[in-house]
C-alpha cells in the first residue's frame, strides 16, 4: 500500500516536471522564431530625442565574455542569472533591452592547452585507452588526482573520436563557442546572438576594431616599448599574466637586494672552491634581504647545511653563490654571464662552506663567519641568510645557540671567537638597544624550532622597526628607517657591495605547472600609471557628469585607478590580434578585451556568423578602415565616397552605437 503511494507520487512528479519542461521548450522556439530576444536602435534616435531622454528608454547589458577553453558552468549561470533578471526586469518597464554575447579565445590557455594533449598524445598514443582501464580500477578512497588535460576533455564530455583534434588550438574555437551558445539558449537568457563573434585574428572583422583601438591608443601616446620585469613562463618563453596561471593569482615581482659577501681565502674552503678562487678570486655568497638598512649589525651568515648552492659565473665578471632558485630568475634579468642560462661552475653542500669567512659590508665586523640554520627555505631567496641578531629574531635565537652550545659549535667546526655579539642599531621606542632580543625573551623562544613564536617576534619587531625605527649608527643616523632604506641600497650598489635582482613574491605555476620566473622582458606596455592619465580619470569619477550610486563604489574605483600601472601589452605566444605596426607580437589577452562592448554595437551589420565567414551588408573586414571606424565610434567627419560600404548602413551603425551607449549594466 505505501509502495503505491510512493510510485504514484514520483509518477506525479515526474510528470509534472515533463510538463514544465514541455512548456519551457514552448517558450524557447516562441522566442527564438519571434526573435524576441534581438533588439535594435531606433532609427534616427537623435532627430526624435535629447540624449538623457534616449537613455530612459533603453537598457545595455553586458556581461564578460567568458573563455572558450571548455564549456560553460554553473558559475557562469549563477553570474549570468542577475544579467538575465535585469534584462527581463527592464524589459517589462517597457524599455528597449539589448544583451549580447561573445566568445573569448585570446591568450594562451587554449594555446598551452593544445600544447598539452599533443604532448599527452605523442607520451602516450593509448592514453584514451589507457584512462578508461584507470577509471575502472580506480577504488573507493584514492586521492583525486589532479587531472591530464586529455582527461579535463573525457570530462566535458568531448567524444573520443574528437579529442585528438584539440592538439590544434583553432579547433578549441571550433567546438566550444556552438555548445555555449545551445547552453545559453536551453538556459533561456534574453541573448541576441546576431551580434556574437568569437575574438583572436580569425576573426577578421573584430581583428580589424582591436587593430584601430590599438592604433588610438598609440596615437594619443599611451603604448611605450622596452624592458620591464615581468612574471614569465619559461617554458611559453613569455610573460605570465594572471589568467594563464595554475597558481599565484596575483603575485607580482618583489625585489630583494643581494649582499655581496666575498669568500675570503680560509683553511675550511674545499679543494673545488680554493681552485676556482685561483682563477677568479671575487667570489661572492649573496645574501638575499629585504632590510639592506640593518646591514650594519650583521655578525654572521647563515646557510642550509643540506641545501645546494651553485656558484655561477655572472655578466659582471664576478661568481656568485646561490640557491637555484634565485639564479633562475637572475638568469631572466640579464645578470648571468649568459641570458636565461644558469649552468653553474661547480656545486655544493651547504654544510661544506660552514665556518668559511666572509666579508661583511658595512657591518663593524669586517669579517664574519658562515654558520647552520636548519629553517632557511631554498626556494625564497638565494637560500643565504645575513644574520642581523638585533633585529631580527630569528637571526637572535640561532646565534644564541651557538653563543652558549659548546657542542653545536664543536659539530660545525666554529671556534668561540668567531661568535660575535650582537650590535644596537635601531632605536625603537618600547624597546631596549636589541629589539629581537627582546621580542625573544618576551615570548619565552627557546629554539629556532619555535616557529610560531618567532613569526609572531618577527612581525612585531619587523612593523614596529620598520616603521617607527630610527637609525642609531652610521652616515645616516637619526633619520627613519622607512626613509634610510632605499638610500642605503644605492649607497652599496654604487660601492659594488650590493645588488638587486626580482622574484614572484610567492610560488607561480604556468599552465603546464612549471615554476615561473621574474623576468626582464622587452615589450609594448600601456601606460596608464602616469600621472595625468589616472588625474584625468580621478577627476572624471568624482565629477557630477560620473554616478557611482554609492561611496563605497567611488572608493572602489578610486583604489582601482590607484593600483593602476603600466600593462605590458605583448605577447609571444598563445591567440590573439596582433599590435599593428609590430606584427611579431600578439595582443595579451585583457588589452583586446577593454572596449570590445562597442562592437556589439555594429557587429550585426558586418557578419552573419560568430567566425565572421558570412560578410554581411557586403561589407569585408578590410574595408573597416580607420576612418570608417572614428566616423562610427569617434563622430568624425567622413568621405562617405572613399568607402565601398553602403552610406545607409554606415549611418546605422553610427546611430546604433550612440544608441546603445552608454552600457547599462556590466555584470559578472
Ligand atoms: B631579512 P620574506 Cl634585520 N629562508 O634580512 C628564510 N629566511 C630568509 C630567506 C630564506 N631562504 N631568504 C631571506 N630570508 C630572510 C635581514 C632582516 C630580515 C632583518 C629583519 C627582518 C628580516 C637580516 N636577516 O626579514 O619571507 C631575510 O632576513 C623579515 C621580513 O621574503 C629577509 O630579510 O618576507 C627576509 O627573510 C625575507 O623574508
Amino acid at each position: 500500500m505505501k509502495d503505491t503511494t510512493n510510485k504514484e507520487k514520483e509518477t506525479k512528479g515526474t510528470n509534472r516536471l515533463a510538463h514544465l519542461h514541455k512548456i519551457e521548450m514552448e517558450r524557447q522556439k516562441d522566442w527564438k522564431e519571434n526573435h524576441v530576444s534581438e533588439a535594435n536602435a531606433e532609427e534616427n534616435w537623435s532627430e526624435k530625442y535629447d540624449f538623457n531622454t534616449k537613455n530612459n528608454n533603453k537598457y545595455f547589458i553586458t556581461f564578460p565574455y567568458p573563455y572558450m577553453n571548455g564549456r560553460l558552468h554553473l558559475g557562469h549561470a549563477f553570474s549570468l542569472s542577475k544579467a538575465e533578471f535585469q534584462s527581463r526586469y527592464q524589459k517589462l518597464n517597457g524599455k528597449n533591452v539589448l544583451f549580447p554575447f561573445g566568445f573569448h579565445c585570446t591568450g594562451m590557455p587554449i594555446a598551452a592547452a593544445a600544447k598539452r594533449v599533443k604532448k599527452e598524445f605523442e607520451d602516450d598514443p593509448n592514453i584514451l585507452q589507457h584512462i578508461k582501464e584507470k577509471k575502472n580500477k580506480k577504488e573507493k578512497n584514492d586521492k583525486k588526482p589532479s587531472l591530464t588535460q586529455v582527461e579535463i576533455l573525457i570530462e566535458l564530455g568531448v567524444p573520443d573520436e574528437d579529442i585528438p583534434k584539440f592538439e590544434n588550438p583553432e579547433f578549441w574555437l571550433e567546438y566550444f563557442p556552438p555548445f555555449s551558445q545551445e547552453d545559453l539558449e536551453k538556459l533561456g537568457i534574453n541573448i541576441d546572438f546576431r551580434r556574437s563573434f568569437i575574438t583572436t585574428d580569425k576573426q577578421k572583422y573584430y581583428d580589424k576594431f582591436i587593430e584601430w583601438h590599438m592604433k588610438k591608443l598609440k596615437e594619443h601616446d599611451f603604448v611605450a616599448f622596452g624592458k620591464r620585469n615581468a612574471i614569465f613562463s619559461r617554458s611559453e618563453d613569455q610573460p605570465c599574466a594572471d589568467h594563464d596561471r595554475l597558481c599565484g593569482e596575483g603575485l607580482g615581482p618583489q625585489e630583494y637586494t643581494l649582499i655581496k659577501m666575498k669568500l675570503l681565502d680560509g683553511e675550511k674552503l674545499p679543494d673545488k672552491v680554493k681552485d676556482l678562487m685561483k682563477q677568479n678570486d671575487k667570489i661572492f655568497l649573496v645574501a638575499a634581504t629585504l632590510r639592506p638598512e640593518t646591514m650594519y649589525g650583521q655578525t654572521n651568515c647563515y646557510i642550509l647545511p643540506k641545501g645546494e648552492y651553485g656558484f655561477y659565473e655572472m655578466a659582471n665578471g664576478e661568481i656568485y653563490v646561490t640557491s637555484e632558485h634565485a639564479i633562475l630568475n637572475m638568469a631572466y634579468q640579464e645578470k648571468t654571464k649568459e641570458p636565461k642560462k644558469a649552468v653553474p661552475l661547480l656545486t655544493i653542500k651547504g654544510k661544506e662552506l660552514i665556518a668559511a669567512k666572509i666579508s661583511a659590508p658595512l657591518s663593524i665586523y669586517k669579517e664574519v663567519y658562515l654558520f647552520p640554520m636548519e629553517t632557511i627555505s631554498m626556494s625564497k631567496g638565494t637560500g643565504i641568510v645575513t644574520s642581523v641578531p638585533s633585529d631580527s629574531p630569528d637571526d637572535y635565537i640561532n646565534l644564541l645557540m651557538f653563543k652558549k652550545n659548546e657542542a653545536m659549535r664543536k659539530k660545525w667546526g666554529i671556534t668561540e671567537e668567531m661568535v660575535f655579539d650582537p650590535v644596537h642599531i635601531i632605536k625603537l621606542e618600547g624597546f631596549g638597544d636589541l629589539p629581537a632580543k627582546d621580542m625573544v625573551e618576551k615570548l619565552q623562544i627557546k629554539s629556532p624550532k619555535d616557529k610560531e613564536n618567532l613569526k609572531k617576534a618577527k612581525e612585531e619587531v619587523y612593523t614596529q622597526g620598520f616603521y617607527k625605527g630610527i637609525l642609531d649608527i652610521g652616515p645616516y643616523k637619526g633619520e627613519l628607517i622607512k626613509n634610510v632604506k632605499d638610500k642605503v641600497k644605492e649607497y652599496l650598489i654604487k660601492t659594488g657591495e650590493a645588488d638587486t635582482y626580482f622574484e614572484p613574491e610567492g610560488l607561480v605555476q604556468n599552465r603546464v605547472g612549471q615554476e615561473c620566473v621574474v623576468a626582464l622582458v622587452d615589450q609594448w606596455y600601456t601606460k596608464y600609471g602616469l600621472k595625468e592619465y589616472k588625474d584625468f580619470c580621478l577627476n572624471y569619477i568624482r565629477s557630477n557628469k560620473f554616478n557611482a550610486y554609492s561611496s563605497s563604489t567611488l572608493k572602489g574605483f578610486e583604489q582601482v585607478l590607484d593600483w593602476f600601472s603600466f600593462w605590458g601589452l605583448s605577447r609571444t605566444f598563445g591567440l590573439g590580434s596582433r599590435i599593428p605596426w609590430d606584427k611579431k607580437f600578439l595582443i595579451e589577452s585583457l588589452s583586446d578585451s577593454t572596449i570590445y562592448m562597442a562592437y556589439y554595437t555594429i557587429a550585426n551589420y558586418l557578419h552573419e556568423d560568430i567566425y565572421g565567414l558570412k560578410p554581411k551588408n557586403g561589407i569585408k573586414p578590410e574595408m573597416l578602415t580607420e576612418e570608417v571606424f572614428d566616423y562610427i565610434f569617434l563622430g568624425k567627419e567622413f568621405d562617405f565616397s572613399k568607402t565601398e560600404i553602403p552610406i545607409n548602413v554606415l549611418k546605422e551603425m553610427r546611430n546604433s552605437f550612440t544608441y546603445w551607449y552608454p552600457v547599462d549594466l556590466r555584470c559578472s
